[in-house]
């Protein structure tokens, strides 16, 4: 599996009714496809990492207080229930021991071609050329984007940001070499990343200078250990951990993922319950007011945790919601003309969450680039495919059905959709499979008309909407995507037989 790119694209193709396969990415999502296609017996699959481990977000994501506010156990893989995890939201480190363990028990390690970043992907004569950053090339019949939703990280145009003299990182970048104690840390940046980082820097940091430009609504994290005695259950009885799985999942469906959509009365709850958090665990009236959101609770996505409203409260924490003027080698000046002075910034400034495959650049059968296809707004058919990019499929494409979501969930859903557009690929012993520019349109034009009865249209600023201020959300109820999900209508589906020119037509 591993052989120098370029031997491996002169090799003509074996098997006519199996494609070749390549994934992007080898964290939650890539993983789970080469899973699944391996279960569906295809095996010449391989997966290009461009980082030297598995896990994709939990890879990169290794900030203190790091976890996952979706429940543990509706975050594995339905296939794969974890018995071990430690709390009933996991932490960090151990849902990326957790994905490192099932690439090992899958095989996976062999297909995946660490260190390698594709940077271009084009559809010529039925097949996607693949370039990556180190000059190789590779072939596929089927190309599946798995890289992930928050994935490039946001860094902030500030003026002065580079001229900071002292330690400076993005959350998703963290600098273990920095050692915070006794250090004046500022941190710009108050979304869930920050909220979790918050708790565990006012511990050891002199000062903890938090530097918000708008507050957020944070719902109270139910939390629990796991002790032994649960773990042996769950390991003894695997069915237990589905259960949890599946009522968990019901319990979001039927509360939160109906209030974002319109649902009022449990949207008024989870505003209510937000309220309450702040006033019970606030004392201080002006504190409270700085940190009282003026929006709907869950406009942005909604964070659940704990900790946050004491540390901030804490004599070595200051919240300066004062804008940033500009950054100075001493420290962060804010526009009252304080200069807050610090040894560390850290940039909890989130990420470009509607990059998707880019800065890889895709051309489709036409010729046609992804940013030309992508000019009015990143789009799918489906979120899993786009028109003109034949056999090109993705997995939390946009418009999925993410926010407090377990993306696992998703990806699965997505992926069982993907394989039966797959199996019709191999039925026709390769053919060439895009969305119908028709059907894409009405299936986006049904988005945008949904959306006005939703939430995050409701006057925040979020990584959830677009350049165009269209959120890259499902309007709809996560029944109604599992349903969509279901079948691929292959209606919507232009399927054209590969040209009889194409180099390995002439091969089968
Ligand atoms: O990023 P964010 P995040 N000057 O985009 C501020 C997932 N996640 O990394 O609100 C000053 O939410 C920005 O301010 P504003 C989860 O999906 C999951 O925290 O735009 N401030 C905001 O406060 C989450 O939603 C878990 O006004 C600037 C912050 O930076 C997503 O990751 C845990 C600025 C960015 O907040 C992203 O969260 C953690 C500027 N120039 C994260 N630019 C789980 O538990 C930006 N900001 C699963």
């Amino acid at each position: 599996m591993n052989a120098p790119l370029d031997a491996r694209s002169a090799q003509p193709r074996r098997d006519r009714a199996n494609p070749r396969v390549v994934i992007i990415g080898a964290g939650m999502s890539g993983l789970l496809a080469a899973i699944r296609l391996h279960e569906a017996g295809i095996d010449d699959v391989t997966l290009y990492e461009k980082s030297d481990r598995v896990g994709g977000t939990w890879r990169d994501n290794r900030y203190p207080g790091l976890a996952c506010d979706v429940p543990a156990h509706m975050y594995t893989y339905s296939f794969e229930p974890n018995p071990d995890y430690s709390h009933r939201y996991a932490r960090g480190a151990e849902i990326q021991a957790y994905f490192e363990r099932v690439a090992r028990k899958y095989n996976l390690y062999e297909n995946i071609r660490f260190g390698t970043e594709l940077t271009r992907a084009e559809y010529r004569d039925g097949r996607w050329q693949l370039t990556s950053a180190d000059g190789g090339t590779d072939v596929a019949d089927i190309l599946i984007g798995a890289s992930g939703v928050l994935h490039h990280p946001q860094y902030p145009s500030i003026a002065g940001l580079d001229s900071f003299a002292g330690a400076m990182f993005h959350t998703a970048r963290w600098d273990d070499t920095i050692d915070l104690a006794g250090k004046r840390v500022g941190m710009i940046g108050t979304g869930s990343t920050a909220v979790q980082i918050t708790p565990q820097v006012q511990q050891v940091a002199a000062k903890l200078t938090l530097f918000q430009r708008t507050p957020q609504w944070i719902h109270p994290l139910p939390d629990r250990t796991y002790g032994e005695a649960t773990k042996r259950r769950l390991r003894t009885h695997p069915w237990l951990a589905n259960l949890l799985r599946g009522v968990y999942s019901k319990l979001f469906e039927w509360t939160f993922a109906r209030a974002v959509i319109g649902n009022k009365p449990l949207l008024k709850l989870i505003s209510w319950t937000c309220r309450r958090n702040l006033e019970r665990k606030v004392a201080d009236p002006v504190l409270r007011e700085k940190l009282r959101p003026d929006y709907q609770a869950a406009c942005k996505r909604l964070i659940f945790a704990n900790g946050f409203y004491e540390a901030v409260q804490a004599p070595n924490v200051e919240l300066v919601t004062d804008a940033i003027e500009r950054i100075e080698p001493a420290g962060v000046r804010s526009v009252d003309g304080t200069l807050h002075e610090l040894d560390v910034l850290i940039l909890a400034t989130g990420f470009k969450a509607h990059n998707f495959m880019r800065p890889m650049a895709m051309v489709g059968a036409h010729g046609q680039s992804l940013d030309d296809a992508w000019a009015s707004g990143v789009h799918a058919h489906r979120s899993v495919a786009i028109p003109g990019f034949p056999n090109f499929f993705m997995l939390i494409g946009p418009n999925s059905p993410i926010g407090n979501y377990s993306l696992i969930s998703i990806a699965e859903l997505q992926m069982d959709y993907i394989l039966q557009l797959i199996e019709t690929w191999r039925e026709r012993r390769g053919c060439a499979i895009a969305p119908r520019e028709e059907a894409t349109r009405r299936f986006n034009q049904a988005i945008r008309d949904a959306m006005p009865g939703t939430v995050w249209v409701t006057g925040c600023q979020s990584w959830y909407l677009d350049e165009h201020g269209n959120p890259a959300m499902w309007p709809w109820t996560f029944e109604r995507f599992r349903a969509d999900m279901a079948t691929p209508t292959l209606g919507e589906y232009d399927i054209r037989p590969l040209a009889a020119s194409a180099p390995d037509a002439a091969a089968a």
